[in-house]
């Protein structure tokens, strides 16, 4: 399958296409936002020279690749999510809603955060101050354009705070949106066929040189479509630069596991590439 990423780079917009790296001086918004976006950018990279090797290119800080759109999330999307929300609510009586939301035709969506509050690959997510039992979620995120279509794809952390969440399924906005609670990058990735539903998700969760934990699932393993969560969020809202959208985590730590300052957090998806965070809070 075809394909090319594009890099949000303090220096500007880079992409990667077949092994070149090109400059690409073009407002965020206006080139993500369009129809056919692969299609697009291979013809405009004809026009455009090699300009970056890819170590100039690394020494260049990354962005989040992400313009004025908003990021929202899906939840309850996989089994193992479902099990791990009843489970961490089921003293305070709030685990039946995740067993109906995943059962429904409507599923869970939640706005995650304004731009300005998302963290890109290499910078710090963060766990907040009040909260006791945190841990990150790997999500599979769409770009979704203004006109509903599904043109690109990242890496999402929906880094979640669970005491707070299962304390009461009101708190939801509370252990989820909060400053930095959102990663995405490392690049915006652009296919020229949607997605294959055999791609793979993994993470790794490493404290002072220790792996904490490790796994992997393939996306397949999801009981909604993506199409189908897009429809979702379009319903009543219109997104004039388009949207990211998580899709939900599968990949859930055991109970007794709860993110640490200075802890890194690796999320792999076979063609999109790792995004890497340090964990910190807030001061
Ligand atoms: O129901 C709460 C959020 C679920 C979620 O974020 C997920 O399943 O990934
Ligand atoms: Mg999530």
């Amino acid at each position: 399958m075809d394909s090319l990423r594009l890099f949000k780079t303090k220096s500007g917009t880079v992409i990667s296409y077949k092994g070149n790296f090109y400059d690409f001086p073009f407002p965020w918004d206006a080139l993500i936002n369009r129809d056919h976006l692969y299609e697009y950018l291979v013809e405009e990279i004809k026009n455009t020279s090699t300009k970056h090797t890819a170590k100039d290119f690394m020494a260049n800080q990354l962005l989040p690749p992400i313009g004025s759109q908003e990021v929202w999330a899906a939840g309850v999307t996989y089994f193992r999510s479902k099990e791990a929300r009843m489970d961490e609510s089921k003293d305070t009586g709030g685990s039946s809603f995740y067993d109906k939301v995943y059962e429904a035709d409507r599923p869970e969506l939640f706005f995650k955060s304004a731009p300005h509050r998302v963290a890109g690959s290499g910078d710090r997510v963060y766990i907040r101050q009040d909260s006791a039992w945190n841990v990150p979620e790997p999500e599979l995120t769409l770009f979704i354009n203004s006109n509903e279509r599904i043109e690109g794809y990242t890496i999402g952390n929906d880094m979640s705070s669970r005491s707070i969440e299962g304390e009461n399924p009101l708190y939801l906005p509370q252990a989820k949106t909060y400053s930095r609670s959102a990663a995405l990058g490392p690049c915006l990735y652009v296919p020229s066929v949607p997605i294959s539903p055999d791609t793979s998700i993994s993470m790794e969760i490493v404290r002072a040189g220790k792996v904490m934990y490790q796994d992997s699932v393939q996306i397949n393993k999801m009981k909604r479509k993506h199409n189908e969560l897009a429809s979702w969020l379009f319903r009543e809202c219109d997104f004039p630069s388009g949207c990211f959208l998580m899709t939900g985590t599968c990949l859930v730590p055991p109970s007794d596991f709860t993110l640490a300052i200075d802890d890194k957090v690796a999320i792999t998806i076979d063609e999109i590439g790792t995004l890497t965070n340090t964990v910190g809070m807030r001061i």
